[in-house]
């Protein structure tokens, strides 16, 4: 397959991204929400439990793995990727080495894990990984983003797709403007767009063929803390219109990030962006805890009852499934839930 059509295939119509890659600090922190140790025995069983649910051949293009995750075997015979590749998703890896502080603006940061990256890459596919992810954080204050951290992370995004494309995968570009803070959404709005501008600027520097990447972006939505909340409608309107002002149209691929919104409230913003949608651009989710939060809830309950952890996931994934057509609605979500 060229990169172009693994990017089609992640984002096919109806299906999204699964983004599995919690490092083991933050699925220690999700663990210890609901009081489970964080072994790597817990972390196989609850990662397989999901990676063999019914809903994986109908809903999920593709999975973000960890680096962890990629390696291990499952209880059931396969490797991980083999398991996610028999139920015809791709198999993808987080390459990024997390958000360390930023140089000269400590209150940010910027996104490490260059070096060796051609190295790693070349094992990571031999492992069966065909796409990678790539997280740059940007938080909205007073005086942040700065142009530094605008910069550098579109800087280093950059590199890391080329080498990427070199190494014949596809990249995730992931420009994460936080949710935190008060901001409202014409604020995140403008950084989303300086953000946007940015990294497209630097992807053409660094000669990234834009036709084999997947943008994965935050939705236009207001802080968290802010008192004026937004309908989706508006979201939906002020999301898809900065897409499509500042996202090159030779990319085939949007999988947004849920970045701390509910499993509900990011399915009705992704289907009433699909709604209105007249690019043409793929627009589908690659969510974290949008699709796994009520999954890990009933994993906390009794981790070996695969049939509710699975019948969980199933129902997050169709909705979310459905909402990349536009076709979701409340009272789906309740009968299918039933
Ligand atoms: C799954 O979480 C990923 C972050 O892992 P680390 O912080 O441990 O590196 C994250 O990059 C994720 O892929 C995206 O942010 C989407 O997750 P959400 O939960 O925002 O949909």
């Amino acid at each position: 397959m060229t990169l172009n059509e693994i990017a089609k295939k992640m984002c096919a119509k109806g299906k999204g991204i699964l983004a599995a890659d919690e490092s083991t600090g933050t699925i220690a922190k999700r663990f210890k929400s609901i009081n489970v140790e964080n072994l790597e025995k817990n972390r196989l069983n609850f990662r397989q439990t999901l990676f063999d649910a019914s809903a994986m051949k109908d809903y999920i293009g593709g999975v973000i793995l960890f680096d962890e995750t990629i390696k291990q075997k499952t209880t059931l015979g396969p490797t991980i990727p083999e398991l996610i590749s028999k139920h015809g998703a791709i198999p993808g890896i987080k390459v990024d080495k997390g958000a360390k502080p930023l140089a000269g603006s400590h209150e940010e940061t910027v996104t490490e894990g260059l070096d060796g990256l051609r190295e790693r890459l070349k094992e990571y596919y031999s492992l069966g990984a065909r796409f990678t992810k790539w997280r740059a954080v940007y938080k909205i204050a007073e005086k942040f983003p700065t142009s530094q951290s605008i910069k550098s992370n579109a800087h280093a995004l950059a590199r890391y797709a080329a080498l990427v494309q070199e190494a014949n995968m596809v990249p995730i570009v992931e420009p994460e403007v936080l949710m935190d803070g008060s901001h409202n959404i014409d604020k995140c709005y403008e950084v989303t767009t300086n953000v946007l501008n940015e990294c497209y600027n630097e992807l053409e520097i660094h000669k990234v063929d834009l036709k084999g990447t997947v943008l994965k972006p935050n939705m236009v939505i207001p802080g968290s803390e802010c008192k004026n909340k937004s309908s989706s409608e508006e979201i939906a309107k002020k999301t898809l219109d900065c897409l499509k002002k500042n996202v090159p149209s030779e990319v085939p691929g949007i999988a947004f990030l849920s970045g701390g919104q509910s499993e509900i409230e990011s399915s009705k913003n992704l289907n009433e962006i699909n709604k209105i949608n007249d690019s043409n651009f793929l627009i589908t989710f690659s969510y974290g805890r949008g699709l796994q939060a009520s999954a890990l809830k009933e994993f906390g309950k009794d981790q070996n009852n695969i049939k509710n952890i699975q019948k969980a996931f199933n129902h997050r994934a169709k909705m979310n499934g459905l909402s990349s057509r536009g076709e979701w609605s409340e009272d789906l979500e309740k009968e299918s839930a039933a």
